[in-house]
């Protein structure tokens, strides 16, 4: 199957998950299953579902077939070359495509002087209006490729802004471009493209990012820290002509070398193997030679030979567009896009269908333990009117004396909930503040200020370690406030369950793992990219600034999709003591309600009986239906029953696809919570 036809079935996959999530969620409100973090999580999962993005990132020295190798891949369907590209340096700003249904096909320029404010690219991304925008006419596959040869635009510069703009570096002479007779230097025009069109991959999710071949000088230190690491795919390219040389080692060092367990996310290219075509080899002389590059390219990259597939994105580009079959063959290029497909793909939807899985899991149970509740209360009244039959006025209007006494006691039994419930706010609002934007941001300026004192590798070091360190020991701490605040409910909820026959359970804590291992991913990335060779450039301060705008951008979101879980961890077990006070409280109106008729009529004694035998029945279907309608998302396919359980994967993986996700979402949905939680707490 190809990437294309790989991802479009999981686009399929996608909608499908999304679209049931929803009827889960209509289905549960009809029959007030629905609390309000229910429905929050089930929120939460369709947003996550319909909106996934998978960013696929090309990287390497110019001229290796970038671009090419996307316009291959991705936009043959045009039956032309889309995005520009030609022999040496051509792609001058990372570009990136995607689909967004609310802008209209476009492309937006962010111009090169934005480099001179400290703002980070992720600040850029929120005024759209300050970029240049070209409209786009997709059914124009010439005007669309006109369009996109802006992305190789440059300027012609003095020295001094050269070096402003972070292109001149009188240290690394050999680095700085080629000055003309008139002493100007070239520089890119823009900093950064987005391309907003209606593919229907890109529709689907996919987001792709053609990177400008890097030398260290030019390159955004965002695109290195942020950017390319965050990416769910990293494609390194390199040229079966010039073999692995040494600008492309410094690549691959800058960018891709990982922890070996995140290896599934890196592919090796070999690209331009037509260039060994040769016809006074024989076909299996140039596939020998093949072999021999591939082999030595993984030797010298440290990867297994299994990552490194060789290619011609020229030839399978033209094999595409001129439908030439056996020249598609030969490029290798559908190889390519099968490693592409089933690394990325199938890692994608495992990553997803897990996050459903468990929260649909969690869901089910709770939702059960209703519904368990529901019919225990069924079952009480039951036996309570079955002992009245035959009885006179006098034991009914007893027994509706005892159970007015019974609601009133449990009434009282509010004040301690109450207590419980004012340690456990407090306990989050002290969570709130350590994964704050307060702390974050004087976190920064500290970080900022000892940059700025000390340009020193060593010192750059220290620094990022002081900050680091503080930053694991506030989400350690925030590890430990929720496990004093499991503990507290767990232990006022046992307290409950014996006293009122609840059957409350406290949800699964959050784990806060996953969180301090970004974190070390963040430093690892910042302080690689320092360590290289770029430590002198913070001897400029808005060099240092930025770089920090563009850290702080991260840990933000890091700490919102930490603060995000834990916020819906307690809400879920404030939600689930509410749900069995409410059904505890209707039951006694119902049980009440029901005497007060059989006192008034003879026959009212039977029909509530016969009553309360056929709710019985509809819980019954009730139960049945959850099931029907939980399985499927839980297991991700429709399977039997009994298969369906052994799919549950851990939760690690589902918090690893909230930091993926839509980090705006997260954000705004925290805030969200964090206000109600606070309106609801205070209510009980
Ligand atoms: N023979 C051959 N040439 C190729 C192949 N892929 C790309 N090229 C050529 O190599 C040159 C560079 O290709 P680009 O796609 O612009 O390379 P890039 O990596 O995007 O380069 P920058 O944008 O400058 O970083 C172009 O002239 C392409 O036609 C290939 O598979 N075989
Ligand atoms: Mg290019």
């Amino acid at each position: 199957m190809s990437f294309n036809e790989q991802f479009e079935q999981h686009g399929a996959w996608r909608r499908e998950f999304a679209l049931r999530l929803k009827l889960l969620g209509e289905w549960m409100g009809d029959h007030e299953l629905l609390d309000a973090a229910v429905a929050e999580r089930l929120r939460r999962l369709e947003t996550q579902v319909r909106a996934d993005k998978v960013m696929v990132a090309f990287v390497g020295e110019f001229s290796r077939g970038k671009s090419e190798l996307v316009n291959a891949i991705f936009f043959a369907g045009y039956g032309r070359r889309i995005m520009p590209a030609s022999a040496g340096r051509t792609t001058m700003c990372p570009t990136e495509m995607g689909y967004d249904p609310e802008v209209p096909p476009c492309l937006r320029l962010l111009p090169i002087e934005t480099r001179l404010t400290s703002q980070a690219l992720m600040e850029w991304r929120m005024v759209p209006e300050k970029w240049t925008r070209i409209d786009l006419d997709v059914n124009n596959p010439q005007q669309l490729a006109v369009a996109l040869e802006k992305v190789a635009e440059t300027r012609q510069v003095t020295q001094d802004e050269a070096r402003a703009l972070g292109y001149w570096n009188s240290q690394v002479p050999e680095d700085n471009p080629m000055v003309d007779a008139k002493g100007l230097v070239e520089v890119p025009k823009w900093r950064h493209a987005l391309i907003n069109i209606a593919h229907p991959l890109l529709k689907q999710g996919l987001v792709i990012l053609d990177t400008p071949g890097l030398n260290a000088i030019g390159a955004e230190p965002e695109l290195t820290v942020s950017l390319i690491p965050q990416a769910h795919a990293i494609i390194f390219i390199l040229g079966a002509d010039t073999g692995v040389t040494k600008s492309d080692l410094a690549i691959w060092r800058e960018h891709l070398i990982t922890e070996s367990d995140q290896l599934d996310t890196r592919l090796v290219v070999l690209n331009k193997i037509d260039t060994l075509w040769d016809a006074l080899s024989t076909p299996a002389q140039v596939q020998a030679q093949i072999d021999r590059q591939r082999a030595s390219t993984a030797e010298i990259l440290g990867v297994p030979e299994s990552l490194v597939i060789p290619v011609s994105a020229h030839k399978g580009l033209v094999g595409k567009v001129t439908d030439d079959d056996a020249l598609l063959q030969q490029s290798c290029l559908l190889t390519l896009e099968a490693a592409l497909g089933q690394g990325i793909m199938g890692q994608r939807q495992k990553i997803l269908g897990a996050a459903v899985a468990t929260g649909i899991t969690d869901l089910r149970a709770e939702s059960g333990r209703v519904i368990n509740i529901r019919r225990r209360d069924l079952a009480e009244q039951l036996m309570e009117l079955n002992g009245l039959q035959g009885k006179n006025a006098s034991v009914i209007k007893h027994m509706r004396t005892r159970i007015s006494q019974e609601q009133a006691e449990f009434d009282l039994g509010g004040a301690r909930i109450h207590a419980v419930r004012s340690v456990h706010l407090k306990l989050l609002r002290e969570v709130f503040g350590i994964l704050g934007a307060n702390s974050l941001k004087k976190e920064m300026a500290q970080l900022t200020h000892a940059l700025h004192q000390k340009g020193l590798k060593l010192g750059v070091k220290k620094a990022y370690g002081e900050t680091f360190g503080r930053l694991r020991a506030n989400i350690n701490r925030v590890q430990g406030i929720t496990t004093e605040i499991q503990s507290m409910l767990a232990a006022s909820f046992r307290q409950l369950n014996a006293e009122h026959g609840f059957s409350l359970q406290v949800p699964t804590e959050p784990v806060m793992g996953p969180y301090l291992r970004d974190l070390d991913l963040v430093e690892r990335s910042h302080l690689q990219y320092l360590g290289i060779g770029n430590a002198f450039r913070l001897a400029q301060t808005e060099f240092a600034d930025r770089l920090v705008r563009a850290l702080a951008t991260r840990l933000r979101t890091i700490h919102e999709t930490a603060l995000a879980d834990v916020e819906l961890w307690s809400k879920s077990a404030a939600a689930q003591l509410d749900a069995q006070l409410r059904e505890r409280r209707r039951n006694f109106t119902r049980r009440i309600e029901a005497i007060d008729r059989i006192q008034q009529a003879t026959g009212g004694l039977a029909d509530r009986i016969k009553e309360i035998k056929s709710q019985e029945k509809t819980l019954d279907v009730l139960d049945a239906k959850l099931v029907e309608l939980t399985s499927y998302l839980i297991a991700g396919q429709p399977l039997p029953e009994a298969k369906g359980k052994d799919k549950l994967v851990g939760k690690k993986a589902s918090q690893k696809t909230d930091l993926k996700g839509d980090p705006k979402g997260v954000h705004k949905a925290a805030q969200d919570a964090a206000a109600t939680q606070a309106r609801e707490f205070s209510q009980t």
